[in-house]
């Protein structure tokens, strides 16, 4: 019933992962750049060049498509529904391939040395715009299709309550259009005009805040898949169950609504905007870091299930009988774990007055890379573990190698992201050659090491996973097929009252479903 939708997440998962391999190489180019190592010439790139690459295919385009196969994957199993509209899926997968060709070429040839970020008055060439521009439409279209499936579904089950992945799953796309706005009239109002040389200038002000109204709940579209997965997979792979599935659904529909009026935390520091409007978004800032605070306790209570299930007794006992030796399972946890300091690095950059001192610094990448870098690509690694092996029919290659993967990329991220932190606190500026900086500081020189030497790790990690990911799908022993890991919910009862209170809220006891 869902070879044809299989065969979609397939190509999805296919194509992030050789972005995530190629963007990942530039990766401790810029490690070692801060240790004063530039290796840039002998690759014949400009720094900014390498820059670009790693941010655009790490940032925008292996988490777009790793996103968008595994939310087809989850909301047509949980709905028991193939694709209503799969040729519309598949047009929009190959305009957002088209569209990263297109930007790739224009990264390629060095005219669009731009970051990720794209801000004006930095230029690129038309083909870069117009490209990352297919890849959102390819997404809107993708969306439209889930939509439809949902409609379908709801149509044939009109009493059913939605099941859990895949209301987070449409949580995220609805997240996703309203966020993409933003960027889509900064594409077509002004970078592409621009580009094109049809109007002669831009307000740099106004695309920045356009992409800020994007940038941030952007955020989240890479976020929230991970906690789909941490709540409606890992509980099971902990062997135990979710603690609660009303705050789980709370959780999405918080981040919904938090995430999208809080782009000026990211430009405290510009100029032209308001003292009011930027308190006013540090407010909803430190509103929408609350969703992430449930999902700590939701989760954390679903793996304390898990781990007193396994025998675990003790006030924090329960965590060694988890399941670390499994990969899946330790790959998420551990995201689990670094996410919590970026979490915590999230409110200090949160607040008006301490942005101050940390924005442009390398604290900034410090906390991206334990936040995507670690709770959504590290939870991506564990869930390709046990999806890859699903969709292929093979086992997974080596567990071992794929054990080390995760640990080595734990460990190298904590390096890596203490020396960017550390580093930035001394005001150590981010995006900046720092083998060709004048300036350098004696005091950068520790923190350097750490982040160099972090960096080195993350990047044997990185080779081993994408080993691991491709041996598996291509090579690996055919196995039975596996079963997707699908936690069972904990039923939440409150003491003192019935009904319809039951489904709302989580309650002190629980009984099993
Ligand atoms: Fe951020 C900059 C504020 C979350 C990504 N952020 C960035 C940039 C990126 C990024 C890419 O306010 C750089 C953009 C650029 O290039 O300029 N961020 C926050 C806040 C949160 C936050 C308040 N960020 C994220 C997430 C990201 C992400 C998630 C990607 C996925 N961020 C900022 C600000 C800036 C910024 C400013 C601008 C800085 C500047 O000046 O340029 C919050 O959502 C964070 C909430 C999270 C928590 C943690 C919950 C903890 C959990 C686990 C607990 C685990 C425990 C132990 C206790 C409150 C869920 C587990 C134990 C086991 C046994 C497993």
């Amino acid at each position: 019933m869902f070879a044809g939708d299989d065969r979609l997440v397939r190509w999805h998962l296919f194509i992030a992962f050789v972005a995530l391999a190629i963007g990942g190489l530039f990766g401790p180019l810029q490690a070692l750049n801060r240790m004063g190592i530039s290796l840039y010439p002998v690759l014949g790139i400009t720094y900014y060049q390498g820059l670009t690459l790693h941010g655009v295919l790490v940032a925008l385009v292996w988490t777009t498509f790793f996103i968008c196969g595994f939310l087809v994957f989850v909301t047509v199993r949980s709905l028991d529904q193939p694709l209503t509209q799969r040729a519309a899926a598949w047009i929009a997968f190959w305009l957002m391939l088209v569209g990263v060709g297109a930007a790739g070429y224009a990264i390629l040839t060095n005219q669009a040395t731009v970051l990720y970020t794209f801000y004006p008055p930095l230029r690129a060439h038309p083909a870069f715009y117009i490209g990352l521009t297919l890849v959102v439409v390819g997404t809107w279209i993708l969306s439209a299709v889930l939509f439809m499936t949902y409609r379908r579904w709801r149509g044939q089950n009109p009493a059913k309550a939605t099941p859990f992945m895949a209301f987070a799953a449409l949580v995220t796309f609805i997240l996703w259009d309203i966020a993409t706005i933003g960027v889509a009239a900064e594409m077509l109002f002004q970078l592409i005009p621009w580009s094109l040389g049809w109007i002669g200038g831009i307000d740099a002000l106004l695309a920045r805040t356009l992409f800020w109204y994007f940038g941030h709940p952007l955020v989240y579209f890479w976020l929230l898949p991970a906690y789909l997965s941490w709540y409606a997979m890992l509980p099971k792979q902990a062997g135990g169950r979710l603690f609660s599935d009303p705050m789980a659904r709370l959780a999405f529909l918080l981040l919904l609504v938090f995430s999208v009026p809080v782009g000026f935390h990211h430009q405290f520091a510009d100029p032209g905007i308001g003292h009011g409007w930027k308190g006013l978004h540090t407010i909803l800032t430190f509103s929408v870091a609350f969703p992430s605070l449930l999902t700590a306790f939701n989760v954390i209570a679903s793996l304390e299930i898990g781990g007193r299930a396994r025998g675990g007794t003790g006030l924090f006992g329960w965590i060694l009988r988890l399941p670390w030796g499994e990969p899946s399972f330790a790959a998420q946890a551990l995201a689990i774990l670094l996410f919590a300091f970026g979490g915590v690095g999230g409110f200090i950059n949160a607040s008006y007055n301490l942005n101050l001192i940390v924005h442009n610094t390398a604290w900034v990448p410090g906390h991206l890379h334990l936040t995507v870098g670690s709770a959504v690509t590290l939870t991506f690694a564990g869930i390709a573990y046990w999806l890859i092996p699903l969709l292929t029919g093979r086992q997974l290659w080596h567990r071992g190698l794929a054990l080390a993967q995760v640990y080595l990329w734990f460990f190298g991220m904590a390096l890596f992201s203490f020396g960017m932190h550390w580093a930035g606190v001394l005001g150590q500026p981010r995006r900046t050659d720092m083998a060709t900086a004048v300036y350098r500081l004696a005091e950068w020189e520790v923190p350097d090491i750490f982040t160099g030497v972090g960096g080195v790790i993350l990047f044997l990690s990185l080779i081993l996973l994408i080993v691991e990911v491709a041996l598996t799908a291509f090579f690996a022993r055919r196995a039975p097929v596996a079963e997707m890991p699908l936690a069972r919910r904990c039923l939440a009862r409150l003491r003192f009252g019935s009904g319809s209170w039951e489904r709302l809220f989580l309650s002190v006891s629980y009984f099993q479903e």
